[in-house]
């Protein structure tokens, strides 16, 4: 007679221990995949010394796949909300004055284009104020939290861009704006210094820029967050590199998009 090979059933002990390995099992494998996802983030490599010094590499990694992805969706069709003239406020809130403490003569500023070294355009503001005129009113955001409608004019960043030729060099990735006493400096990606909301700004409230708030020229950018709006423009930069930021330095996101 053939010996019939019959399987024993499991007991209720032996089939928790079953089911308790399986699940160890599974739980090992998550654990061994999340461990090595961390460390390929942690050793990722590091962040441009001095630039966002103050911000831990993996955190950093995730503020820069935002950028590319915030960056790579943007489109110049994206318009910030336009408001009607009546709704811009008449007293115009001041905020930061980094950069605007040094002595200054405004009658002899000129902006300084520095196209390469020892190449520079200067450029007065009569010259930009000959240029077609751009306005925007929209919503003025800082991230400290509050917002105001305000109203600006000057000549479109792009329209700039095309009369003084600088098309080439707006082939590269970032501008770099400075104060005239290099106490302020931000950094903005080429896609939205070109963007149509742009404006190098001479006017509040269509009167000349009171002192406080960038005269003679400042830059309107609505795309961005009120740090990037810097007052008192003393030179302008065309980089490949990511150039010098003042507030990204500290901690906070380079691209600081809404
Ligand atoms: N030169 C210079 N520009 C600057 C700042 C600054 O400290 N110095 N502060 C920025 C910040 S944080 C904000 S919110 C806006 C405020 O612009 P406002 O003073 O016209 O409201 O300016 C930006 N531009
Ligand atoms: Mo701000």
């Amino acid at each position: 007679m053939k010996k019939q090979k019959t399987k024993k059933p499991l007991s209720i002990e032996q089939k928790i221990t079953k089911r308790t390995v399986i699940s160890f099992a599974i739980f090992l494998t998550f654990a061994f995949l999340a461990y090595l996802c961390w460390t390929k983030l942690y050793n990722s490599e590091k962040e441009e010394p001095g630039i966002t010094a103050n911000a831990k590499a993996p955190l950093r990694k995730a503020l820069n796949l935002n950028e590319k992805i915030f960056s790579q969706a943007y489109s110049q069709q994206r318009l910030v909300k336009n408001y009607s003239k009546d709704k811009a406020a008449k007293k115009v809130r001041v905020n930061g004055s980094l950069g605007l403490e040094s002595e200054f003569d405004g009658k002899k500023w000129k902006l300084q284009v520095i196209k390469k070294p020892g190449d520079t355009l200067f450029v007065s503001l009569d010259e930009l104020k000959r240029l077609p005129k751009t306005e925007a009113v929209f919503e003025f955001r800082c991230i400290e939290g509050w917002s105001q409608i305000s109203m600006w004019g000057g000549v479109r960043f792009s329209d700039f861009v095309k009369h003084y030729h600088l098309e080439g060099l707006a082939q590269r990735n970032y501008i770099g704006l400075v104060t005239p006493d290099q106490k302020y400096y931000v950094g903005i990606d080429m896609a939205s210094a070109l963007h149509p909301q742009t404006i190098l700004c001479y006017e509040m409230n269509e009167m000349e820029l009171p002192l406080n708030q960038g005269y003679p020229l400042r830059l309107i950018i609505p795309v961005k967050y009120g740090i990037k709006h810097l007052k008192r423009i003393g030179s302008l930069i065309f980089s490949n590199e990511r150039p010098r930021d003042y507030w990204a330095q500290k901690g906070y996101d380079y691209y600081a998009g809404l």
